[in-house]
């Protein structure tokens, strides 16, 4: 069997705007393929290229922390999208994310606290009032969006356990399932997909567990129900779909740096000083913008989160 490293992965097969743009717009254009779809002959996966709306969430405390940059359109936060368990084309999450069953859901946080709980869902979405967040997300790969993401900050959900003084780094694991996922019949990466944090990142206020976007519960090729957003670091840290939190005394380790390490570092601050060992991350193109844009360092976020640096040489830790 061919086994398709994740080193093979980008950039070969990150589709380019261009293209994806043209295939999208063709999907939807696309009378008889979407009739098709409706009647169940053929092609129903391209009827879900573009998520329907969802339930709305509410009422949102607004958050100082919002951007007021431009917001890319719900449409394209939802049809561009990386989420490899369901296929590494950027189209694929849209089209198979449907599969995945959000509810009953439950996290469990575990490891080195005081009171390890799995918590429901339902429950996770009241333990503290909603807020919107607007956000820039700046993907490893080079481009960027900015979306509403809806939230709690992830500083609440890991209080509710009581972490123990040894604890030093958070690790998230998200949902598999292969019946639901079809890209996890591939070894792209070794799922379950894990990601990890330092304490101090994860309790930090710019550090969100996402519910939702544009209002609404989360869409599933968006991470539902729920997902990491670390806004400034590149978007592969933001864990989809989490099932399992852990407190940790060792830096854990996650799927990108496992698959990878020279690539994929641990901290993945957004770095326009580092390049990613096969292109540049010194400019970025906004998602529905032509002319690319310079990357700022931290994603723009250095203000709040450089001083948990200070004294490390991030072109050592990238
Ligand atoms: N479980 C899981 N989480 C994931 C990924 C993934 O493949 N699986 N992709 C990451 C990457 S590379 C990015 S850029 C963001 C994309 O989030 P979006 O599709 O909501 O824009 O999700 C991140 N979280
Ligand atoms: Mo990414």
């Amino acid at each position: 069997m061919l086994i398709k490293h994740p080193a093979d992965v980008a950039p070969s097969d990150i589709t380019p705007r261009a293209v994806f743009d043209a295939r999208r717009d063709f999907m939807r254009s696309s009378a008889i393929g979407i009739g098709a779809a409706l009647l169940g002959a053929g092609l129903p996966d391209k009827a879900h290229a573009v998520a329907a709306r969802g339930k709305t969430l509410g009422p949102l405390v607004k958050s100082p922390y919002s951007t007021d940059e431009k917001l890319n359109d719900f449409d394209d936060i939802t049809s561009y999208c990386n989420f490899y368990e369901f296929g590494t084309d950027k189209s694929d999450p849209a089209r198979h994310a449907h599969r995945m069953a959000t509810r009953p859901w439950t996290v469990s946080i575990e490891g080195l606290v005081h009171k390890p709980k799995t918590l429901d869902i339902d429950d996770i979405l009241k333990v503290a009032p909603l807020e919107e967040r607007i956000y820039r997300l700046r993907c490893v790969e080079a481009w960027s969006m900015v979306v509403p993401w809806v939230g709690i900050p992830m500083s609440a959900l890991l209080r509710q356990v009581e972490p123990l003084g040894g604890a030093k780094y958070v690790e998230f694991v998200t949902h598999l399932d292969p019946k639901e996922m079809p890209g996890t019949r591939r070894q792209v990466l070794d799922w379950p997909y894990v990601e990890g944090l330092r304490l101090d990142e994860a309790m930090h206020p710019l550090t969100i567990a996402a519910l939702g976007l544009y209002g609404e519960v989360m869409p599933n090729q968006n991470g539902a129900p729920i997902r990491l957003i670390v806004p400034w670091k590149y978007g592969f840290k933001s864990a989809k779909s989490i099932v399992r939190i852990r407190f940790t005394d060792k830096e854990p380790l996650s799927s990108w740096t496992k698959s990878n390490g020279r690539e994929y570092g641990f901290y993945s601050n957004v770095n326009p000083e580092v390049d990613h060992p096969r292109w540049s991350q010194e400019r970025e193109r906004r998602i529905g913008e032509f002319i690319k844009r310079k990357t700022l360092k931290f994603n723009g976020y250095g203000d709040q989160v450089a001083s948990l640096y200070t004294g490390m040489d991030l072109k050592k830790h990238f």
